[in-house]
């Protein structure tokens, strides 16, 4: 017999899908969208729509496994939990006694998104004291760019976009990261609405939209304030808008005059009379929408970029009718449940150590220099407990061996022979080969949680479909486990997942207090209820007006900065794979061989300068690292520069003892490794789309 449950996509993506799971009680059979789903609506990414295939791989890891032989050949045992959990808390209960919390770091990302999975490791290493980590390896330089002109303010919810006459994508991969958005554009361009895309690599949305600016990466803040000198000097501007709504309007309006097309063209690269034209556009429509991605802000500059798109939002007034305005940053009224109530920093005695999640690749392998030498980096003698060497890496819901900054560096670290590290995960992942132990960790269909959208004004609830399979456990119940075995006794780690939940749902924050009786309904029994858009003109930052000028800020005045840029001649950028979300989806084959070997996609005049054919073998070098892509040539990428898309397995890690041979790049080493870890200019954020190589004909 089969039925079907309502369950909601667990990944980093703006929709928080709503799917439909036939199963048979043990298996599941099928997925689709959930025609009810106020995102999905019967639409349902590539990737998902097998998602039973991943579920059922047989390339999951299904028992805690040890490893015996070289940190990262890739052999394991597989062991009991009993075993793994004893190992794991004595070590740490030893690192504790030695070195102190300061020697133990947690690291989690995006891997799972909804509340309860995702954010419960906070309460245990809370507990313990250990390293905190910034989590801005995504979107944080955008975040707080957009706060600090508009606060908390909701900004358009995607659905609001049927009623914008004029669509301004900037930077956003819409296809491969926004599919629900696709049909909105393509209807409006029915409709004779206008679709410009400002990319720095137009190779996915160019067929989708009516004209394109090509831009060189971290340089779309001069775009914006070349724009915004021609509304204001052609009386688009709504100055009647802008001095009820915004603060700092006129001192701002006194420092566009220098920012005129010409000169932004020679920083963007895109012709002055398009600039000219683009702003004309944009200040004759009446409700226009600037869709904003993440990849703009990834540079050096990239809280200052996206402050500037967002004044230019506001600039035509836009943001006081309907469809008019941002999308692309929180916009609801959320959040909807208390994450507090999951990560408990009160279980927290000490502050702890601060590192920054993009600069993991320092702080490990921190420990091979002053193991080797005794020193630190300025020869100071080093005592590894008050210099804090990291001495146990605990890794979930992440792989920061593929998707953080300066990747050789990470893999030096994870190498550390006296590194000890634990992996909860469901494949071998590049991480995961590097651990002493490996957890095996369930699927979202073998959770029970909430998930709060970041994209859409939606919340849901999915119940556990399945028992896990083998001996898989969520992160809930492994860290109840652990904190058993640490001795932990606080009534939290008692809780049951679905008790955790009840919890949440029993003390609802505002934005959730006072939903009907049919949405407690949908809650409970689990489904996604819509909830209200935002007002947009009710600006919730302490003025309740916008913020222009931000004197909280080093740089209070919005104005064009320079990125980290670098030496070398070509700039690379890291672009979203279609196929594939991060790196997870690399078990799939059927994916992961339509989207090939890593491409390094390059302007004919860069590859010609360079006698480079599409196909050709590269490699791409900088200080940092080589690493060699298949060219491919391309007039939709910015001239200056080079383009990366997607996550792959380096070879060095994959080719060997790999017991699943997943889609590997063709070197030991991947894109990331061409990243430095420099943060942004405000929320200390990635930077991985502003960095520099030479690109050669690989021998
Ligand atoms: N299929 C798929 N979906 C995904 C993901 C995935 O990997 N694959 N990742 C998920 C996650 S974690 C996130 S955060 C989001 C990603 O969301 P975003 O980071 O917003 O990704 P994109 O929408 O692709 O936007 C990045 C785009 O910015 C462009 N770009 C890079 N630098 C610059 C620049 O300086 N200026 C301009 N104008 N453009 C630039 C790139 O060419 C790319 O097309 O998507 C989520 N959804
Ligand atoms: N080159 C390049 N680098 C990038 C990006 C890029 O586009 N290109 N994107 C960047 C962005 S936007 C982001 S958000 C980050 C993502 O960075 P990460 O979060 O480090 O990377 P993911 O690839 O999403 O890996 C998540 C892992 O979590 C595991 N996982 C999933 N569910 C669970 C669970 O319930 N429990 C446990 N224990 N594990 C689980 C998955 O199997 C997967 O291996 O990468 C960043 N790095
Ligand atoms: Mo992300």
């Amino acid at each position: 017999m089969t039925y079907t449950r309502k369950i909601i996509c667990p990944y980093d993506c703006p929709s928080s899908c709503g799917l439909l799971a036939e199963t048979d009680g043990s298996r599941i059979l099928k997925v689709k969208a959930d025609p009810d789903h106020p995102v999905a609506a019967g639409l349902v990414c590539n990737k998902m729509q097998h998602y039973e295939e991943s579920i059922h791989s047989d390339r999951r890891i299904l028992t805690p496994l040890k490893r015996v032989g070289e940190k990262g050949e890739g052999n394991f045992t597989p062991i009991s939990w009993d075993e793994a959990v004893a190992e794991i808390t004595d070590r740490w209960k030893a690192i504790l006694a030695e070195e102190g919390p300061d020697a133990i770091l947690p690291v989690y990302f995006s891997g799972v998104m909804s509340v309860i999975q995702r954010r419960c490791g906070d309460a245990f290493f809370n507990r313990m004291g250990a390293v905190q980590v910034a989590k801005t390896l995504c979107s944080t330089a955008k975040g707080t760019g957009y706060a600090s002109v508009m606060g908390k303010t909701g900004c358009l919810d995607p659905r609001e976009l049927k009623d914008s006459d004029f669509f301004l994508i900037w930077g956003s991969n819409v296809k491969a990261t926004r599919v629900h958005t696709m049909p909105v554009i393509a209807r409006a361009r029915k409709e004779g609405k206008r679709v410009v895309l400002v990319e720095a690599c137009a190779c996915d949305m160019a067929d989708f939209c009516d004209e394109i600016l090509l831009v060189n990466p971290g340089t779309d803040g001069a775009l914006a304030l070349a724009m915004m000198h021609v509304l204001a000097e052609e009386q688009l501007a709504d100055e009647d808008f802008l001095r009820d709504h915004a603060e700092g309007y006129e001192a701002f309006k006194a420092t566009l005059p220098q920012y005129t097309p010409e000169w932004a063209e020679g920083i963007t690269g895109v012709p002055a009379a398009q600039i000219r034209q683009l702003a004309r556009e944009y200040g004759a429509a009446k409700a226009p929408a600037i869709l904003l991605g993440s990849g703009p802000s990834r540079h050096g500059n990239g809280g200052m970029t996206t402050r500037l798109i967002v004044i230019l939002s506001a600039f035509t007034g836009a943001w006081g009718r309907p469809g008019g305005g941002y999308c692309g940053s929180n916009p609801g009224a959320g959040p909807y449940v208390d994450d507090v109530r999951v990560m408990r920093p009160d279980f927290r005695q000490r502050p702890g150590r601060e590192v920054n999640i993009n600069q993991l690749g320092e702080v490990l392998s921190e420990g091979v220099q002053k193991e080797a030498t005794g020193s630190d980096a300025s020869g100071e003698p080093v005592d590894s407990a008050s210099a804090g060497v990291v001495k146990s890496l605990y890794v979930y819901g992440s792989n920061p061996a593929s998707s953080v900054s300066d990747q050789a560096k990470v893999l030096r670290g994870l190498r550390r022979p006296d590194l000890f590290t634990v992996v909860h995960e469901r494949f071998m992942t590049e991480t995961a080969r590097f651990a002493d132990i490996i957890l095996p960790a369930t699927f979202s269909v073998e959770q029970t949680d909430c998930y709060n959208a970041y994209g859409y004004c939606t919340f849901g609830t999915a119940k556990k479909v399945l028992e896990p399979a083998g001996a898989c456990k969520s992160n809930w119940d492994t860290f109840c486990l652990l904190a058993k075995a640490m001795g932990y006794e606080e009534e939290y780690f008692q809780r049951t997942e679905e008790e955790m939940l009840a919890d949440l749902l029993d003390h609802p924050m505002p934005a959730l207090a006072k939903i009907s009786e049919a949405d407690w309904q949908t809650l409970r029994e689990g489904g996604t209820i819509s909830t209200p858009f935002a007002d947009h003109l009710d600006i919730r930052t302490e003025s309740g007006k916008m913020m222009i000028v931000n004197e909280k800020l080093a740089e209070p005045m919005p104005r064009y900065i320079e990125n980290h840029g670098g030496p070398e001649p070509l700039r690379l950028i890291v672009v979203p794979g279609f196929y594939t979300l991060n790196s997870i989806f690399l078990e799939r084959d059927s994916l992961t061989d339509k989207r090939g070997t890593a491409k390094l996609i390059l302007h004919p005049q860069a590859a010609a300068a360079r006698d480079i054919a599409d196909g050709d073998r590269v490699i791409a070098y900088n200080d940092l690292a080589e690493v060699e892509f298949e060219a491919r040539v391309s007039e939709l990428v910015a001239p200056g520069t080079v383009a990366v898309q997607g996550i792959y397995h380096t070879a060095e890690t994959c080719a060997g003892t790999c017991g699943s041979p997943v889609s590997f790049g063709p070197g030991p080493l991947t894109s990331n490794a061409l990243h430095h870890g420099r943060l942004s200019d405000i929320g200390a954020a990635t930077t991985m789309n502003d960095n520099t190589v030479e690109v050669q004909r690989a021998r």
